[in-house]
């Protein structure tokens, strides 16, 4: 009996150690091994580590491998000098020549190789690149290869990314509140910085360094000009210190009036010398603090932002005012495309178009302009933006949206990968046939030697950093497709889940089942067809179709969905507002004709009648109709998957699973019914058979206020 007792004691407390990181460690959750195989393998082989101790980098690539070892197997990697048969070594490609190590290290400064060698008659696993962060970086490969069990012998990788700047956005606000925050406030606690540094940003760098982003933009895009003070510069310091050894570089988003409203200056006139002696200073004073500091994010003349067409001036006179301070820091200026104006009668779609390719060549060489996925905003589902390819002479970032603000906040789950990839993927014909937007934006369609790609984070102080337990996925796979777009989403997800889960094949299959549906199911419930931007209003929560009159006309539903009795879609052909005579030819042509439309993008470029018939043989109302029914219903899939895994994963991850998912079911029944109510009072037709009426009736949905949601 006793003997019993004790054995339930100990499975408890082993269940509770188990379960309480609560998410907080990522996919740097090690386990320890439960194939005998691997972890006799490794135990073998494994022996020490040998690197530079004098290198802050290559301290904390060791500690990595030293921490993930001693888990993952229960045995220590002791550090030694020299290097023995056995030892995983770190070496910078200079120094291979002289222990007569000929092995081919990638010509990027990033990239590194995982080799088992043979050296002076002792085997060893060779981790080397020409700099200290790749030789991290190829730690954090190396210990993915342990958590994955992968077989040591042979081992021979060899890696280097396609985009030079990996970035995360984070929309953080000076008071911790984060603009479409939706796990908490701020990680940065500017209150108690520059004195104390908390463990989270070491974890926040880690993590970020063990999927190669190696940037970070502290503060939100519509920014306060405070963070350039010499006050706040000092806590950004002492970010970028901690960060430093990570390979994590900071940015700051500035405000365009700063020379202004910290600068006592009487204009932000870019073309005014004393304005830009002002950021020539400032850009000197920050360098001075922080020698690696990465450039400025600027948000202008966009939703209320300064900029510079409050003097008169072009985007590229605001650009480069910045770059200027910046260049001879080797810094870059990151200005971003999002702009539109309700003052231009013109689709909103296509105004980042109009505005900068007449720019296209009158940037200077440090600029790159950050573009979102799509023309509209980071929508469930969009068709990639038009300037894509149409600014051969000017670097171009993709900027991607972490955060779901428009696919179900903190409540739904959304993998994200495919819809990053459906952009990057995307062909725009710029120089003919596989011109595909990440050709772009690596720079080797137009050959520029910057690139980029920036990611708007999810990341906030809950305790697993970004809300939902699977959000943190987002994350993941933003650094991994950053690294290396061609990667596909099924092998991110499946590295995702053995990293966090640690499971078994069968649970491995079901979850990652889950993972690849769920953006399309909250397309299918939310904005099927290519309908898009019909969430409630500013804060975005919910269904909205019902929106209009508001201060301008593209902040309502009613603009973008255009339903009248006859019929409903946005018509942006040569017969409306021809945003698709903005994609080169071959794709205009197929977006712009009705019959090689993608259904996914049909009420995106088109305004179709009701009655008109869809590749299935059925009416367009009854093919809306059944696309929300179709959401619900993959919703209840995926709880009935989610339940049949309650033994398989952490306890408190699957309770909290399952009570998402019960949430993210009501909010599915409810965007369902509002939507189908509400087109269904404009097109005046009966539900498809089958299909059974919602409860309520749409006054009932459209009287539901939300207070207090998050992220505003
Ligand atoms: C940071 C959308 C969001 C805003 C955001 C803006 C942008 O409009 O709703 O919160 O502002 O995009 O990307 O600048």
């Amino acid at each position: 009996m006793k003997f019993i007792q004790k054995t339930l004691i100990l499975i408890l407390l082993t269940t509770l150690s188990v379960k309480a990181d609560q998410g907080y460690n990522l996919w740097l959750n090690y386990q320890k091994l439960t194939d005998p195989v691997s972890l006799k393998e490794y135990t073998g082989l494994l022996k020490s580590i040998h690197f530079d101790s004098n290198n802050s980098t290559q301290q904390v690539a060791a500690k990595e491998l030293q921490n993930a070892f001693g888990i993952l197997t229960g045995k220590d990697l002791p550090s030694n000098r020299s290097m023995e048969s056995g030892s995983v070594v770190l070496l910078k490609e200079s120094a291979l020549k002289a222990l007569q190590i000929n092995q081919q290290v990638p010509d990027n400064a990033d990239g590194f190789i995982i080799k088992q060698v043979t050296v002076q008659n002792k085997q060893i696993i060779l981790i080397s690149s020409q700099s200290d962060i790749g030789l991290l970086y190829g730690t954090f490969a190396f210990i993915k290869q342990l958590q994955l069990q992968k077989r040591l012998t042979g081992l021979n990788i060899s890696e280097s990314p396609k985009i030079q700047h990996r970035i995360l956005n984070h929309w953080d606000n000076l008071n911790r509140t984060v603009e479409r925050g939706y796990a908490g406030f701020s990680l940065w606690n500017w209150h108690t910085l520059p004195g104390y540094i908390d463990k989270r940003y070491i974890d926040y760098a880690r993590a970020n360094a063990s999927v190669g982003i190696n940037g970070t933009v502290l503060n939100n895009v519509n920014a306060n000009s405070l963070i350039l003070t010499h006050e706040w510069l000092l806590k950004v310091k002492a970010l970028a210190d901690a960060f430093r050894p990570y390979g994590i570089k900071v940015y700051l988003s500035a405000r365009f009036t700063s020379p202004i409203e910290i600068g006592k200056l009487k204009t932000a006139d870019p073309l005014n010398e004393d304005v830009a002696q002002w950021w020539k200073d400032k850009a000197n004073e920050i360098y001075k603090l922080i020698p690696d500091f990465g450039g400025f994010l600027v948000k202008a003349n966009s939703e209320g932002q300064p900029g510079p067409q409050d003097y008169g001036r072009t985007h590229t006179d605001g650009a480069n005012v910045l770059a200027r301070a910046l260049a001879p820091h080797q810094g870059i200026l990151m200005y971003r495309a999002f702009v539109y104006a309700n003052e231009i009668p013109e689709d909103r779609a296509k105004q980042a178009y109009n505005e900068f390719t007449p720019l296209d060549g009158k940037f200077d060489k440090n600029v790159m302009v950050q573009v979102k996925n799509g023309a509209i905003d980071f929508q469930p589902r969009e068709p990639f933006h038009p300037l894509f390819g149409a600014l051969p002479k000017t670097p171009i970032m993709a900027e991607l949206q972490l955060t779901q603000e428009y696919l179900g906040m903190s409540t739904n789950l959304a993998y994200l990968s495919p819809l990053f990839k459906e952009c990057l993927d995307s062909d725009t014909y710029a120089k003919g046939k596989g011109s595909t937007v990440a050709k772009v934006i690596d720079g080797s369609l137009d050959g520029h030697n910057i690139s980029g790609i920036a990611g708007v984070a999810n990341i906030g102080n809950d305790i697993n950093w970004c809300g939902h337990p699977f959000a943190q996925s987002n994350w993941y796979a933003f650094g991994k497709l950053a690294w290396n777009y061609s990667l596909s989403s099924e092998e991110i997800a499946s590295e995702w889940i053995k990293m966090t889960f640690n499971t078994d094949a069968s649970t491995l299959q079901a979850i990652s089942q889950m993972m690849l549906q769920s953006r399309e199911t909250i397309v299918n419930y939310m904005t099927p067809l290519g309908l898009h931007h019909i969430m409630s209003w500013s804060h975005h929560y919910g269904p909205g179709p019902w929106i209009k009159d508001k201060p301008r006309a593209d902040w309502t539903s009613v603009y973008y969905h255009q339903a009248d009795k006859n019929g409903i879609g946005f018509d942006r052909t040569s017969s409306g507002s021809n945003a698709t005579a903005q994609y080169f030819p071959e794709v205009a042509k197929i977006f712009n004709d009705v019959n090689t439309c993608p259904e996914k993008y049909l009420l995106w470029f088109h305004h179709l009648p009701w009655s008109y018939k869809l590749k299935s043989g059925e009416s367009l109302w009854d093919g809306i109709v059944k696309h929300y029914y179709l959401g619900v219903k993959e919703v209840e899939q995926m709880q009935n998957t989610w339940d049949s895994l309650a033994s398989k994963v952490d306890g408190d991850i699957h309770l909290q699973v399952k009570q998402l998912l019960k949430v993210q079911h009501e909010e599915a029944i409810l965007w369902r019914n509002s939507c189908v109510l509400y087109f269904q009072s404009i097109s005046g037709l009966p539900l498809p058979k089958g299909l059974s009426k919602p409860e309520k009736d749409l006054n009932y949905y459209q009287n539901l206020e939300y207070k207090y949601v998050p992220g505003i």
